[in-house]
């Protein structure tokens, strides 16, 4: 076939001709470009067609194939958790756990098994921004060498519902309305709002879903959570409940609500850009596996059912016993292959694991693999790389949609007796290493007789866990998850659906339920009726952010914006950032012009971002560098005027220099706590926010 790197058009327009030169590969000669039947291409950047001005050919196979391939490259997005980002990485055991279990994975200590970890937003379409207030998905396949377990949680520890069978419908109240088509990637609106104040099991995780946790700050600072109760087997055949939660070394932190919505214009991708800089930068986020182990007795004695998915074990109850890590190092090649067609299922599982009656993870357990084959097009999805077991596959399964594997040989069944002695030929069953399910001979196990459709009492209670979860919180995340709900009950019209929440929330906390009523300008309804009582407990810290033991008030990990001009002091500029990496912060350096501006000793100084298009909210601390000149100029510029005022009202700490008055005043920085020179104090307040600020700025519920 001919090999032409150089050809000519006629473009039949006055004799003129065009001259095309398709750059050349590095290895001429071998690098040439093909159709998917291997056919050389000659010709990349026009179609084939009958004269230069003419129609086009329908012998053109290599237009038609490429234009054939393009118009199917989307698959079905997922139907929930469509919008994600995931990594590559590993899991090391720090102690080896076979007491407890025979799972391969956790044996010996110090090993490592490779996995690969999406985290997503549930509601919004697979474009949809990163930062609406949502729940996060935490979903992580280990390929062990055993098979694939797939630890499919959120970064919220219970549930909306309690039932499988009530998941479409939650799913379609919270997506965009029916007849309308919108809000994308909101809850704050009627359907959803119509459902959840129906259901009063979802107040729980409502209370948690309307706090901080749903907006993070970065999904390195989230932590993870496997819901349900799983359970570990040993190789004695003996159970041992458990609860796996993953805890962020970088802490746990969100950002402000009007941060979120602004991040959402400043950068729909805040959060994928994120995870993609930390590892290519490599500083790899981290989290340790966590596990709450308890037995039959405590699973008795507990307050609450411990199959029901929208009740916590508190930490303080159940201590969390840190057993290894994971580490996210490697970033996909390719988004598509990797993230977008990776299968998670909550059924994958290895020997020395397995399920509870948890009636909502019974449900998953059929609804994942369901739906790969709908979002895949074929049952041998397993057999694309992201989805392929580290390990041997051996079964007689055969045949589908895009079959990639060859078998050999005439057996495709068993028992068989194909070879020369009359033998089986293939691979058999397995008593000994086999999966095999736990006899469920205990209490949490036992199965009642009779097929019915019940809700076992167990799970009546709706409400002492929503109290327990509000109680706990520091005062400005009370203030918060006040606010949220005013927000989202604001932009619910249908009055008599506010009403009914609030009369939800009166049993969750009276005081609750008088401050979003007062935001609302409603009257506080009668407490709704409840099927249980609601409890008392003591508060767990553990469920706090701010103030509590995740929390992290330092610069690993966070970033700070250097705000320079013309006219900035060099010397001024060079000890920040300086300043920032020691602490292992992140100096964003920002200018008016990306280019750069001229600092006072006459060097051009790049800048990271532009200002218009780099606002504090992307960052979490600022610093002003600026001479009386430049800030007086920049007094002028509503970009720069946001950037300070956004960063005194998203509570962040502001250094500035003498020379930046004219800049602060402006935007109405007063003297508080975390406004201060560029020395020291500003690196020590520069990993916190200063929560104390907030009634200055903001009225909260
Ligand atoms: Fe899921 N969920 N889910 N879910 N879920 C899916 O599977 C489903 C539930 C979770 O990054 C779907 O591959 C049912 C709880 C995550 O690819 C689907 C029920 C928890 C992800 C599905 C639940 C989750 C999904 C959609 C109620 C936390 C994203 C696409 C019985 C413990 C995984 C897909 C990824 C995805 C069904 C409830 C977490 C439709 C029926 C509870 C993190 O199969």
């Amino acid at each position: 076939m001919a090999d032409k790197s150089t050809f000519t058009t006629d473009r039949g327009e006055g004799g003129e001709t065009h001259q095309h030169v398709p750059a050349k590969g590095p290895h001429d000669g071998e690098d040439h470009l093909t159709t998917n039947q291997g056919i050389r291409v000659s010709d990349n950047q026009n179609q084939l067609k009958v004269g230069a001005r003419g129609p086009v050919l329908l012998e053109d196979f290599a237009l038609r194939e490429k234009i054939f391939h393009f118009d199917h490259e989307r698959i079905p997005e997922r139907i929930v958790h469509a919008r994600g980002s995931a990594a590559h990485g590993y899991f090391e055991l720090y102690e080896s756990l076979s007491d407890i279990t025979k799972a391969d994975i956790f044996q010996r200590a110090g090993e490592k098994t490779p996995l690969f970890t999406r985290f997503s937003t549930v509601a919004g379409g697979a474009g949809s921004v990163d930062t609406p207030r949502d729940v996060r998905g935490f979903a992580v396949k280990f390929y062990t060498k055993e098979g694939n377990w797939d630890l499919v949680g959120n970064n919220i520890p219970v549930f909306f519902i309690q039932d499988a069978i009530k998941f479409p419908d939650l799913v379609h109240s919270v997506k965009m309305e029916a007849d309308r088509g919108y809000p994308q990637a909101a809850s704050a609106h009627d359907t959803f709002w119509d459902f959840i104040s129906l259901m009063p099991e979802s107040t729980h995780m409502i209370m948690w879903a309307m706090s901080d946790r749903t907006i993070p700050r970065s999904l390195a600072m989230i932590e993870g959570f496997g819901v349900h109760t799983f359970r570990m087997i040993n190789a004695e055949g003996n159970s041992t409940f458990v609860k796996f939660h993953w805890k962020p070394k970088l802490g746990v932190q969100s950002t402000i609500w009007d941060e979120a919505v602004k991040i959402a214009g400043a950068d729909p991708d805040f959060h994928r850009r994120d995870l993609f800089e930390r590892i290519d930068r490599g500083d790899f986020p981290e989290w340790e596996l966590g596990l709450q182990l308890f037995d039959e007795a405590f699973a008795e004695k507990f307050e609450f059912d411990v199959l029901d998915p929208t009740k916590i074990i508190p930490e303080e109850v159940l201590p969390v016993r840190i057993v290894g890590r994971m580490v996210l190092d490697r970033w996909p090649d390719n988004f598509f292959a990797e993230t977008e067609q990776v299968a998670y299922c909550p059924a994958n599982i290895v020997p020395g694991l397995d399920f509870t009656n948890d009636p909502l993870l019974q449900g998953r357990l059929f609804s994942y693999l369901d739906t790969q084959k709908s979002r895949l097009g074929t049952a041998n999805f397993h057999q694309i790389p992201i989805n392929a077991a580290k390990c041997p596959v051996m079964n007689f399964q055969r045949d589908g949609m895009m079959q990639m594997l060859q078998p050999k040989g005439r057996a495709n069944y068993e028992p068989n007796s194909l070879n020369e002695a009359g033998e089986v030929t293939g691979p058999r069953e397995c008593p000994a290493t086999g999966f095999s399910s736990f006899d469920g001979a205990d209490s949490v196990g036992e199965i009642g007789a009779n097929k019915v459709r019940l809700r076992s009492e167990s799970f009546a209670d709706h409400y002492s866990q929503a109290r327990l979860f509000f109680r706990s919180l520091h005062e400005a995340e009370q203030a918060h998850l006040a606010s949220a709900l005013v927000f989202e009950l604001s932009k619910v019209g249908l009055v008599h659906v506010r009403t009914r929440m609030l009369s939800n929330l009166v049993n969750v906390d009276a005081g609750l339920a008088k401050r979003v009523a007062e935001g609302l300008a409603m009257p506080v309804p009668k407490a709704s009726l409840a099927a249980a009582a609601p409890r008392d407990f003591d508060p767990s810290p553990a469920l706090r952010i701010i103030e509590g033991p995740r929390q992290r008030e330092t610069l690993e990990g966070r970033a700070v914006g250097i705000l320079y001009a013309d006219g900035s002091d060099g010397a001024e500029v060079a000890a920040v950032r300086k300043a920032v990496e020691a602490a292992k912060g992140k100096p964003v350096l920002i200018s008016p012009k990306v280019g750069g501006a001229k600092l006072n000793d006459g060097t051009l100084l790049a800048a990271d971002g532009q200002l218009a298009g780099t606002p504090s909210v992307i960052v979490d601390a600022i610093a002003l560098v600026l001479s009386a000149d430049g800030a007086a100029a920049l007094a002028k510029d509503a970009a720069a005027v946001q950037f300070v005022m956004d960063a005194f009202g998203h509570l962040k700490a502001i250094g500035a220099s003498d020379g930046a008055k004219a800049l602060l005043s402006k935007a109405g920085v007063e003297a508080s706590d975390g406004v201060t020179g560029l020395g020291k104090d500003f690196i020590a307040a520069a990993g916190r926010r200063f929560f104390a600020r907030e009634p200055e700025v903001r009225m909260l519920a």
